[in-house]
This record gives structure tokens, C-alpha cells and sequence, in this order.
């Protein structure tokens, strides 16, 4: 057992995307973590049905993981990163390009998923500059997309209260295509669905009315995940890839979310055979030990930069903590567990039992679309009368309290993100007590 902190200790900690004063009445609160459980506060073993939070694939804790780290932390804790280098930063950048689809040479670090959406965007537009094409400066995101909460991220963005409170300040020459979701024609589909690649010829019509020597990057997640999962509609990204490259648009795939196993291979992009200019990861690369994002370049967007003076520095972008010594020790373990335990395939293989138990909730009367692709599901709950939000609250509550289970829940959307390495039963397990909950729910 663990004392709660004190109320000074509760009210000093401002907590991110987190209703502060609803969760202080009552907080939920986690001691420890081994394996694929939390141990609360309170003593309680809780199963953790969001991987971390869409993070930690292979468990928490993982001892190999948890080695490295030990090890690399006594022995460089950090090394300036610019202008002076150590070899664990070479070497992940080594491997993940070699994990990386056919073509992806390079990497760039960064700390977490919102710094890679805003290295990426500033690559994009810096590759046309360099190539002399410097009227390309416009980026086009989709609506509900998220790429974190950064400025860039948020303008091209598509969650409006993630944006609504900066509006005026988001940056420049953004537009948006439409997302892919519909309840019409689309509800309760199995993995990708039938309806919806017609949407992408939305971005014809965005070329025809800004021309396409304006326009710099398309930035899609490959299944939108923040938002409550939409995988993509069967042809949507290969056309999206098709008319980027007709009018010279780099295509950027976020994966924060999709890399590293969640849908059952290293990348989405290698998973839906589509491969994109930029790629954008976080989470997994570290299992979530350590803060860790990368941007993954292709030559020729890496050669557009190699240009002019050799003393000069080609990129003026870079974090502090940009290939740091601890979370590059964490990433190199990771990429070797994931090989060494066949965690990619793991998940590949689990795919068919878990849209099976999510499926489950089809025809529960307080659903009304539930959705799947690889390790990520959702359930979308029918919001409650006059307050939307408050019934996906209270079943991730009642699911923590009376379930011992974490489940994520983005307002009536819940959503699932199981470990690699799930035991079978556990799944099982997990979907009898969320539907223990929902029976129970007003
Ligand atoms: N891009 C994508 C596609 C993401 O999913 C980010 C960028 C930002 O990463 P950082 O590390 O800056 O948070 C993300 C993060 C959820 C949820 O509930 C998802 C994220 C973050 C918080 C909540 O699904 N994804
Ligand atoms: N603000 C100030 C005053 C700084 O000196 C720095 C970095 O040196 C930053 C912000 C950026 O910090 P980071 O490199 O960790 O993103």
C-alpha cells in the first residue's frame, strides 16, 4: 500500500488531458508495473488493456529493457548531441532503418511523438526549399487526425478542442481532408472497411484549388488512433499515395501509434504495402521506458539536405536530448527484444482472436460502432442524453475501480490496445469485464 500524496502534493501537479479537479476527488492511482499489470496505490493487481498508453507492446518493466537502461545510465548519461556524438545513437538509428520499409536510410531523434510530427513538418518544407521549390510551403491534414500538441502538430491536426483555444495562433497555409468515419456505411466493420476511398479524391480538389506548387506534405496517421481508431478504407492509402506523387507532395505517415508490432508489423506503411516519405514514430521505440521519437527519411530526402559547405549545418533543428545516451540504450533493447521474442508476429497472430472478442459488442444496445485493425479497437458508446463524454468516463471509472482494469476512453469511444504478447485469456477476460461494466452503466 502506498499513501496517496498530500493535497498540496495533488493540487502542485498541473496533470495533462487529464479533468484535474475530477480526478483529485478521487484519484486513480499506480504504485508499480511488472509484466502486462499495474499494482495500484491501494495493493490492487490492475491489467492493463492499453499497453501504457499505446506504448509498452512487450509488457512493462521488461527485464532486458530495464538492464540496459541500469547499465547505460552509470556508465554516459548524457552527451551533448550536437556537434559530439556516442555510438548508441548510431547503432539505433542503424537498426531501426534496417526495420524501416525499403528506402528509409535515415533517422532523426526526438523525445517524443508531438517533436517528431514538428521535426517531419519542418523536413517536408525544408526538402522543397532546398530543391529550389520553395513555394511548396502548404500542409494538409485530415480531419480527427492527431499528431500531437505541438503547433505544428495542432494546425494540422484535426481534433477541434485540441485546437479551439489556439486558433488564431496555428500556423499558417493548412488545409484538411475529410476523415474516413461513417456510421452509415461504415459501422461495425472488420478490419478496414468497404466504404469510404472515395474520400481521398478530396485532395484532387484541395490541388485544384491551391494548386499543387503550393503544396508541401500530406500528413495522415495510417489508422487514426487518438481519435478512436479508424483504419483506413480498402484502396484509401495506396490512392493517397498515387496522387501525392503525381503532383510532387511528400506523403508523411504518422505512426506514432501503428509502428512497432500494433498492427502486426514494423510499420503500417509495410503492413498496408504503401510506403510514404517521412515516417513519424515514438512510443514503441523505447517501449515507452524512456521519452524517445524519430523521424525516418529517405535518401533522397536526406541528400536534398546534403548540400553546400561541408563545415555548415544542414538542418537548424535538434533537441537537447535528441539521440540521448539512456533512451537510445532503452531503444537498442527494445528493437532486440522485439526481434528476439517475434513480438511483431505475436501480434499478427493474436489479431484474429481479438477483433473476435471486440466484436462481441456488435449488438450490446449501448453501442453504436465498434471498430478494429491489428492490436487497436474501439467500442463507441451512444453518448448519454445532453452530456457527451460522461458515459465514456464512467465506464473507464467503473472498469478501474470495480474491474481492476485500465481501459482508455476518449469521450463515449472506448479504446483497447493489448499487449503483443497477450495471453489469450486475458483478452478474453478483459472484454467479460468491460461488458460486466456496460451492462451496468446508465
Ligand atoms: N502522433 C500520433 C499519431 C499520436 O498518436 C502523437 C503524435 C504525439 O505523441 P506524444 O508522444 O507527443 O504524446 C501521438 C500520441 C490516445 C492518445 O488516447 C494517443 C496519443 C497521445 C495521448 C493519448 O489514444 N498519441
Ligand atoms: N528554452 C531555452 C531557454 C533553451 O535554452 C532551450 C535549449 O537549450 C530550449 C528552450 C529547448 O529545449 P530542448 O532542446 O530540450 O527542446
Amino acid at each position: 500500500m502506498k499513501q496517496q500524496p498530500s493535497q498540496t502534493a495533488m493540487d502542485a501537479y498541473w496533470m495533462p488531458f487529464t479533468a484535474n479537479r475530477d480526478f483529485k476527488q478521487s484519484p486513480r492511482l499506480i504504485a508499480s508495473a511488472q509484466g502486462h499489470h499495474y499494482i495500484s496505490n491501494d495493493g490492487r493487481k490492475i491489467y492493463d488493456g492499453f499497453s501504457g498508453l499505446w506504448t509498452s507492446g512487450i509488457g512493462h518493466c521488461h527485464p532486458k529493457i530495464v538492464e540496459a537502461v541500469q547499465k547505460q545510465v552509470g556508465e554516459l548519461d548524457l552527451c551533448m548531441g550536437f556537434q559530439l556524438g556516442h555510438n548508441k545513437a548510431f547503432d539505433l538509428a542503424d537498426k531501426l532503418t534496417n526495420l524501416a520499409p525499403e528506402g528509409f536510410d535515415h533517422a532523426f531523434f526526438t523525445n517524443s511523438g508531438s517533436e517528431s510530427v514538428d521535426t517531419a513538418l519542418k523536413i517536408a518544407l525544408g526538402y522543397h526549399r532546398a530543391r529550389g521549390d520553395a513555394s511548396r510551403t502548404r500542409l494538409i491534414g485530415r480531419q480527427r487526425g492527431y499528431h500531437g500538441v505541438n503547433f505544428g502538430g495542432i494546425s494540422v491536426g484535426g481534433i477541434g478542442p485540441n485546437r479551439k483555444m489556439f486558433s488564431a495562433n496555428l500556423i499558417n497555409g493548412v488545409d484538411h481532408l475529410p476523415h474516413t468515419h461513417n456510421l452509415q456505411h461504415a459501422a461495425f466493420s472488420h478490419g478496414q472497411p468497404e466504404w469510404g476511398a472515395h474520400l481521398v479524391e478530396e485532395l484532387e480538389t484541395l490541388v485544384a484549388l491551391h494548386d499543387a506548387s503550393t503544396i508541401a506534405a500530406v500528413i495522415v496517421e495510417p489508422v487514426a488512433g487518438s481519435t478512436g481508431i479508424l483504419p483506413p478504407p480498402v484502396g484509401y492509402l495506396e490512392r493517397l499515395r498515387e496522387i501525392c506523387t503525381k503532383h510532387g507532395i511528400l506523403l508523411i505517415f504518422d505512426e506514432v501509434i501503428t509502428a512497432f508490432g500494433r498492427v502486426g508489423a514494423p510499420f503500417a506503411a509495410q503492413r498496408f504495402g504503401v510506403t510514404p516519405d517521412l515516417i513519424t514514430t515514438a512510443k514503441g521505440l523505447t517501449n515507452g521506458v524512456i521519452p524517445m521519437g524519430a523521424v525516418l527519411a529517405t535518401e533522397s530526402i536526406y541528400q536534398a539536405f546534403m548540400q553546400g559547405p561541408e563545415q555548415s549545418i544542414e538542418l537548424f533543428h535538434g533537441y537537447t536530448y535528441s539521440g540521448h545516451p539512456v533512451a537510445a540504450a532503452a531503444g537498442l533493447a527494445t528493437l532486440d527484444v522485439y526481434q528476439q521474442e517475434g513480438s511483431f508476429e505475436q501480434a499478427r497472430q493474436l489479431e484474429g482472436l481479438f477483433a473476435e472478442a471486440i466484436h462481441q459488442f456488435d449488438d450490446h444496445q449501448m453501442v453504436i460502432d465498434v471498430r478494429n485493425l491489428g492490436l487497436m479497437g474501439a467500442i463507441e458508446l451512444a453518448p448519454r442524453e445532453g452530456a457527451p463524454g460522461a458515459r465514456g468516463l464512467d465506464a473507464h471509472k467503473h472498469c478501474f475501480w470495480d474491474e481492476d482494469l485500465v481501459i482508455r476512453n476518449g469521450m463515449d469511444i472506448l479504446q483497447f490496445s493489448p499487449f503483443l504478447n497477450s495471453k489469450a485469456d486475458d483478452i478474453h477476460s478483459m472484454f467479460d469485464a468491460v461488458r460486466r461494466v456496460l451492462d451496468k452503466i446508465t
